[in-house]
């Protein structure tokens, strides 16, 4: 272990110096000294308020962040795409844009399903990628895109055993019935939380994954007959709102636990009253717990016009701060020219203590953040216009290192209960 992390130090340096393939292509279609950086997140279809939130956030950052880099003699430009939430279209966008010489940086995806076959196509041509919201730990654990894949967020590997050591210490239950999205992301996350549920003593009744979308009452026919004391959703909140709302409408009394994926002002349009008492993990805490993105809050709101910052609308514009910074150090260790791509990535790779509005940045050597915070947090009224400020509370908050992290202890601290 210690020669690939020693393997990959020397990679990364020898990228920073230039001393490998640049893994630029020629920039016959751009004499000027223009530097994109694009993202991708769904910008239509049912997960569009997280991929939306995505885009602004990315979009803000570059607003307000890209003097500094045109001061040295740079135009900067926003490409934003849209995913739609589909593999297949997030592949033929990455095509598109590995494609375009100027783009030196992807801020994306929103899933994981979708960020880990088109980061197979930014990695063979050394463009980096931050991601603000892909927990999978697939998105950085693949060698075959190891140098460019990076995310701002925490790993499902910590967050699915945060909610089962939640639910079986602090919600006392004993049984659970898992349902699942059949996505990267979906029945990781699932996974991951019944193992720890498993290890915490909790009595698994059912565990599936599904297709459907809409009606699920064929799911839930089951859970029905076994009662469990929690029922479990690794999925969205498209699919996760309309499943706990009938859940409750077919007289299902458990507990509701879930994942990032469900934090949406769109769960509690989805799933009105069923949704109150609801409970998630996250690793995207609310915007106002931030000290550093109070700025960042009264922008977004004026910018976008606005009434509150959606999920993942934060850790877009800190991704981007670290995106933003890299190209800085890139363009400086290459003596104001313009960078690679490869010597981009390096610099992104390298990026430590690095202050952003979501706390400060250091990457692991797999792109990994070396801690990150895990949230467990209820849903306490269905009303959509208040779910940022008074619709939801933070139950607890746990700090994790990176399992790649040299410090990784492999336990998890609770740094706060409220
Ligand atoms: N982490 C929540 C967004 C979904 C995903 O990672 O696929």
């Amino acid at each position: 272990m210690k020669t690939v992390r020693l393997l990959s130090m020397v990679v990364i340096v020898a990228l920073l110096f230039g001393a490998l393939g640049t893994g630029s292509l020629s920039r016959t279609d751009a004499q000027d000294n223009t530097i994109k950086i694009a993202s991708q997140s769904p910008l239509s279809g049912s997960q569009s308020s997280l991929g939306v939130a995505i885009r602004n956030g990315t979009d803000l950052a570059i607003q307000q962040l890209k003097k500094p880099i045109e001061d040295m003699g740079f135009k900067v430009e926003y490409v934003p795409f849209d995913d739609q939430a589909t593999a297949d279209v997030g592949v033929a966008n990455a095509q598109n844009i590995v494609n375009d010489a100027a783009i030196l940086a992807v801020i994306g995806h929103l899933n994981s399903g979708v960020a880990i076959p088109s980061s197979e196509v930014y990695a063979k041509s050394n463009l980096v990628m931050v991601s603000p919201a892909n927990t999978n730990p697939k998105v950085t654990d693949r060698d075959s895109t190891h140098l460019v894949t990076n995310r701002v967020c925490g790993r499902d590997d910590i967050q699915g055993p945060v909610g089962a050591i939640y639910a079986a210490k602090k919600l006392g239950v004993k049984t659970v019935y898992i349902l699942s999205d059949h996505t990267a992301y979906g029945d990781g996350v699932a996974a991951a939380f019944k193992d720890e549920a498993v290890k915490q003593g909790l009595q698994v009744l059912g565990n599936e994954a599904t297709d459907e979308t809409s009606n699920f009452d064929a799911v839930l026919t089951p859970v029905a007959a076994q009662n469990p004391d929690l029922l479990y959703w690794g999925g969205i909140y498209d699919r996760g709102g309309p499943l706990f709302k009938q859940a409750r409408a077919k007289g299902i009394k458990s507990q509701f636990l879930g994942a990032d994926g469900m934090d949406s002002t769109d769960l509690v349009k989805l799933g009105g009253d069923a949704i109150i008492g609801t409970i998630f993990t996250t690793t995207a805490g609310p915007a106002s717990l931030f000290p550093d993105a109070k700025q960042f809050i009264t922008d977004y709101e004026k910018t976008f016009n606005e009434t509150q910052v959606q999920t993942y609308a934060p850790e877009a514009y800190a991704a981007t701060q670290v995106v933003m910074n890299g190209i800085t150090q890139a363009i400086k260790a290459n003596g104001g020219k313009l960078p690679t791509r490869a010597q981009v990535a390096a610099a992104v790779r390298a990026t430590k203590d690095f202050p952003t509005i979501i706390g400060p940045i250091t990457f692991d050597v797999n792109g990994d953040p070396v801690i990150a915070t895990y949230y467990t947090v209820k849903i306490t009224s269905s009303d959509p216009a208040v779910y940022e400020s008074t619709g939801k509370q933070v139950l607890d908050t746990v700090t994790a290192n990176s399992p790649h992290s040299e410090a990784a202890t492999g336990t998890m601290a609770a740094t706060a209960s409220q």
